[in-house]
């Protein structure tokens, strides 16, 4: 790896090269290398991580494939140690932590002080988004990890492009991330959106550290798509085609643990032959407002950073081709012939678990619950090529859904755009104990943006109106719960690549060609309407599956409208008048009697 030449004298490239000199200063790093994305540069660092043990080779039958252990207190992102930085603790809103930017500056000069003596200070210059695509950003992240460079190099577009466009005036978002000894209580992610800046200190795991991802994509990303009329959302990007050759995009913003990864790469299940479901993205998305009227979405990304327990050839079988080649993993088990395992894989068994310990199940799960595969975009075999469109894809639906057994029926769909800010407003996933099919807490996660919105959510909903205002054509609004069980805690829907099923109602709603039912919380498909050929699902578990109760919907939006009222007050008008009616709506519903006390389409 050589250092580029030294940047010419302009201001831009002063200011470039005036920050690194600070950083280096700051960390006392023996010496700067600009990364330049090229293969020879990866054989050399991955050649270097091997001979440290950094990384583990894997056996030849997973090319380019390769084990990373990280340390064991640092194996997941902190959502108490994020904050953000602003000078007035309003902007930040509830929803986030915060810190006055020159207290916090402060306590990450001390903590950054002296972290790289004796180490490699690399600047890793990157584009969020294809190169050509008007609405990608740049970002140069200064780190001393090898292990964040061979990441941010799969899910980046990294290297010599994106430099040559930061070298030539493009604006860039500065991120500062050293390992600084790995110690839980010296670690910070901080976000500046004022200054365009992350500075990250004391993990090396995926959200902390590759800062592209959650910090510079969704966080920083968030702030300026307000400032600049977009939107920068936790969603999945899917393409649909039909067998008639209808083409559809579909963005959806899911919790964690709710299957984005499985919906983005969905195979379509039996009797949908002539179907094709490609993916664009599984965790980001950029929206923008088109001439046309409609949005357009880009996924910013170019690789997966996704859990691997679970993934195998039967619950996401296009996952499973994906990370049999050029993988990252992070923090899983191995069997005794050296092959990664984790829980949900079939065949084989752990022989060393996810810390190098040999494996014995009283020290827990083999593979860690948050183990991760890395691994490019581009190996997915239903990678849509439109993922490199540079004026992205246009949306036809947005999709909302979370995790909830009794309450949410398997689809509705928003009345309109106001309702549908509404519903997103309104995720919420519920934690639940499997063992013993007990229902667990609810936990509230707007959009599916509670960790990652870099501002006040009362301006967050407010900007997502005021972007559906100025459209001509915005893409349809609806929830989906694919996890709603019988009173038993069995699941009612099978899931998966059945969900199709679902979406091609979801889509011939968009194009007029479906009836759907009223009712308060939105509109939805009576039994007959939803394609249910070939399926073992009784008519029952589909009446239940379809069901709005609305004594427990009444209870919801009461709990809603307490979780809104944290925000005031900054919640749109519209949104509480909207939980105002429906709460009195379902209020009266509920208190009819017997016959009327639990209403389904089709009653
Ligand atoms: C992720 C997350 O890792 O949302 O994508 O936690
Ligand atoms: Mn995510």
């Amino acid at each position: 790896m050589k250092a580029f030449s030294s940047p010419s004298p302009d201001a831009h490239r002063r200011d470039l090269e005036d920050w690194i000199d600070s950083v280096a200063r700051l960390t006392e790093a023996t010496d700067v290398r600009w990364c330049d994305g090229s293969p020879e540069e990866w054989r050399e660092l991955r050649d270097a991580m091997l001979r440290d043990g950094e990384l583990l080779p894997l056996p030849p039958d997973r090319p380019e494939s390769y084990l990373h252990r990280s340390h064991p207190n640092d194996v997941a992102r902190v959502e108490h140690l994020t904050y953000i930085c602003t000078s007035s603790r309003d902007d930040a809103g509830p929803n986030n932590n915060w810190m006055d930017p020159k207290e916090a500056h402060s306590k990450l000069d001390g903590l950054f002080r002296g972290t790289m003596r004796g180490r490699t200070l690399y600047v890793v210059p990157y584009a969020m988004g294809p190169l050509s695509s008007p609405a990608t950003r740049f970002g140069i992240e200064l780190t001393d990890s090898r292990y964040v460079v061979a990441n941010m190099r799969v899910m980046t577009r990294m290297g010599r492009a994106a430099r040559d466009a930061i070298l030539a005036g493009a604006p860039y978002v500065r991120g500062e991330h050293a390992l600084g000894g790995l110690d839980p209580e010296r670690r910070f992610i901080m976000h500046f959106p004022r200054e365009n800046r992350i500075r990250s200190i004391g993990s090396g795991y995926g959200g902390n550290a590759l800062l592209g991802k959650k910090c510079h994509a969704l966080r920083i990303a968030s702030w300026q798509a307000r400032e600049e009329g977009w939107l920068a959302e936790h969603m999945l990007l899917v393409e649909i085609r039909s067998p008639e050759g209808r083409v559809d995009y579909v963005a959806a913003a899911f919790p964690s643990a709710c299957g984005k990864t499985n919906l983005a790469m969905l195979q379509p299940p039996v009797g949908y032959e002539g179907w094709s479901v490609r993916t664009l993205g599984d965790d980001i998305a950029w929206i923008h407002p088109g001439a046309d009227g409609r949005l357009w979405a880009i996924n910013p990304e170019a690789g997966y950073f996704g859990v691997v327990p679970g993934t195998s050839a039967k619950t996401n079988p296009n996952a499973f081709r994906t990370i049999a080649r050029e993988t990252i993993f992070t923090n899983v088990a191995l069997t005794a012939e050296g092959e990664p395992w984790w829980e949900g894989l079939e065949g084989g068994r752990p022989a060393v678990d996810w810390q190098g310990r040999p494996y014995d199940p009283q020290n827990g799960p083999a593979a860690h619950p948050n183990s991760r595969f890395t691994v490019p975009a581009r190996n997915n075999p239903a990678w849509s090529p439109h993922s490199d469109d540079p004026q992205g894809v246009p949306l036809t639906a947005i999709l909302f859904g979370g995790r909830r057994a009794r309450l949410a029926p398997l689809v509705y769909e928003a009345h309109d755009w106001v309702h549908g800010v509404f519903v997103g407003a309104s995720v919420s996933s519920e934690t639940t104990a499997a063992a013993t099919g007990a229902v667990g807490v609810v936990r509230r996660d707007p959009m599916a943006m509670l960790p990652f919105c870099g501002y006040h959510f009362g301006d967050y909903w407010a900007h997502w109106l005021k972007i559906g205002r100025a459209l001509a054509h915005p893409p349809r609004i609806f929830h989906v719960n694919w996890f709603r069980q019988n009173p038993q805690g069995e699941y009612l829907w099978p899931g998966f690549g059945e969900n199709l099923r679902v979406l091609r109602w979801i889509l011939d709603r968009c194009h007029n060609q479906r009836t759907a039912v009223e009712t308060p919380i939105g509109k939805l498909p009576r039994p007959e309407d939803l394609d249910l050929k070939g399926l073992s699902v009784s008519e029952e578990a589909v009446r239940e599956l379809l069901c709005v109760d609305p004594g427990l919907w009444a209870e919801e939006i009461e709990d809603l409208a307490t979780y809104l009222n944290r925000y005031r007050p900054r919640v749109p008008v519209e949104l509480q008048d909207l939980c105002a009616r429906l709460s009195d709506t379902l209020r009266q519903q509920a208190r009819m009697p017997s016959a009327g006390s639990r209403s389904s389409p089709d009653s």
